[in-house]
């Protein structure tokens, strides 16, 4: 429900846990990088590094169904609780999904010169590069109606369920909106020296410039009992319906909240590894985890190694786990699944209509492959096929067809080398 709240360089790969506690979310889009993640009320909008937005989870009103117009040119995204908003490079805010209440039509000074975009369960929020806060939507409870005292002195927002939070320009926490929980009364910790709000459904979260989070606002999940170790050292936030998170600037990542039996716990393997997370209804948490993290040296990136089964806390590059002759850190190179033996790097040859020779190779994703011949082995000499030296194989392709022609001369041979990545 929060906005960006630090903005990270790196970016990362999604994990996502929803219900089950145990079993990660099956994350459509798994191999994109993305550089930001927002949780709706059951879906969830990414923005990939290519700056278009995927969306997966509930669609019944079409929040997840991005339209093609968004595979480029945007630079944030938020998840409301039923529709979705989408703030493009040229500062101009768009949406997809419900719209009952026009919380997908700005108002017109409102779609010009965004940097900043939050979404509520039926209403949304806009920054705009002058620190003026724009609402629309729902505003029953008056979360639609901006204060006139927040006029060109904003510098992030936050959306919750029914009420707002912004963060002024000189560091205090201002809200508005629906009050049933106490969400508007501000502690006196939060009204001076904060860098980051979040918004969570009734209850709020804010970040002091010494790395303590505050706490206030519906507690029935016990969301605001803030744990001692997000007392210091945080340096990001995220709340949702039931939960509250905090990441340190050790790696740790502290979850509280929902103590009920369903409650989810930061995962082991993740530590360390997160760069952003954010939360959304029930028990729908996303941690976006770095792309580039590699804790166990091994060469191979650890969320990789984490969505293809291997341990990213050992060293177990020389591992053949699935005995198909190919180590893991092969395997890791082709993008091949090294749980799988069927599943490795190859090429394999065929003779279209017109005679000529089709190689097919292996689906796999942001790998880059070196197509080489040779017509004798015993030299020890491979060419590199003319037009073939670099091969990019998309992993939505179930093969890759590298059409090359037939040598009539006699026997030839290819070999595929992964370069890497
Ligand atoms: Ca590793
Ligand atoms: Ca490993
Ligand atoms: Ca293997
Ligand atoms: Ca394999």
């Amino acid at each position: 429900m929060s906005a960006p709240l630090c903005s990270f360089a790196v970016s990362g790969h999604v994990f996502e846990w929803s219900g089950d506690k145990d079993a990660a979310l099956s994350v459509p889009a798994a191999n994109s990088a993305f550089t930001q993640i927002s949780c709706g009320f059951s879906h969830t909008v990414a923005l990939n590094e290519n700056g278009g937005v995927e969306a997966w989870g509930a669609n019944d009103q079409g929040q997840a169904a991005v339209p093609a117009v968004y595979e480029s040119g945007v630079k944030a995204v938020a998840a409301g609780g039923f529709h979705s908003l989408v703030l493009l490079n040229n500062g101009l805010v768009k949406g997809f999904g419900e719209n009952a209440d026009g919380q997908l039509n700005p108002p017109k000074q409102a779609a010009r010169k965004v940097v900043a975009v939050s979404a509520g369960l039926f209403h949304s929020l806009a920054l705009d590069v002058n620190h003026n806060v724009y609402a629309w939507g729902y505003n029953g409870f008056g979360q639609g109606t901006v204060p006139s005292r927040l006029y060109q002195n904003v510098s992030a927002i936050s959306a919750g369920a029914m009420h707002n939070l912004a963060l002024t320009t000189w560091g205090s926490v201002d809200a508005w909106g629906d009050n049933s929980t106490g969400q508007l009364f501000i502690p006196e910790e939060a009204t001076h020296d904060i860098v980051a709000i979040a918004a969570g459904y009734f209850h709020n979260l804010a970040l002091t410039a010494d790395g303590e989070v505050i706490a206030w606002g519906d507690n029935s999940y016990k969301q605001c009992k803030v744990p001692g170790d997000a007392k210091k050292n945080v340096i990001a936030i995220a709340a949702g319906e039931k939960y509250s998170m905090a990441l340190r600037s050790d790696g740790k990542v502290v979850v509280w909240g929902n103590h009920g039996p369903d409650k989810i716990d930061a995962p082991k393997e993740l530590e360390g590894r997160v760069v952003s997370m954010s939360i959304g209804g029930e028990d729908q948490i996303a941690y976006l985890v770095s792309s580039t993290t590699d804790l166990d040296q091994d060469g191979m990136v650890d969320w990789w190694e984490m969505s293809n089964g291997l341990s990213p806390d050992d060293d177990d590059k020389d591992s053949d786990s699935d005995g198909d002759g190919y180590t893991d850190y092969e395997e890791y190179l082709a993008d091949s699944n090294p749980s799988d033996e069927f599943s490795h790097l190859s090429v394999s040859a065929g003779m279209d209509t017109d005679g000529q020779v089709v190689l097919f190779s292996p689906a796999s994703s942001d790998r880059r492959y070196q197509l080489e011949y040779t017509t004798d082995i015993s030299s020890g000499e491979w060419k590199p096929v003319p037009g073939k030296s670099s091969i990019t194989v998309s992993g939505a392709e179930t093969f890759g067809r590298i059409q090359v022609a037939a040598n009539t001369d006699g026997f030839v041979l290819y070999r595929l080398r992964a370069q890497l990545p």
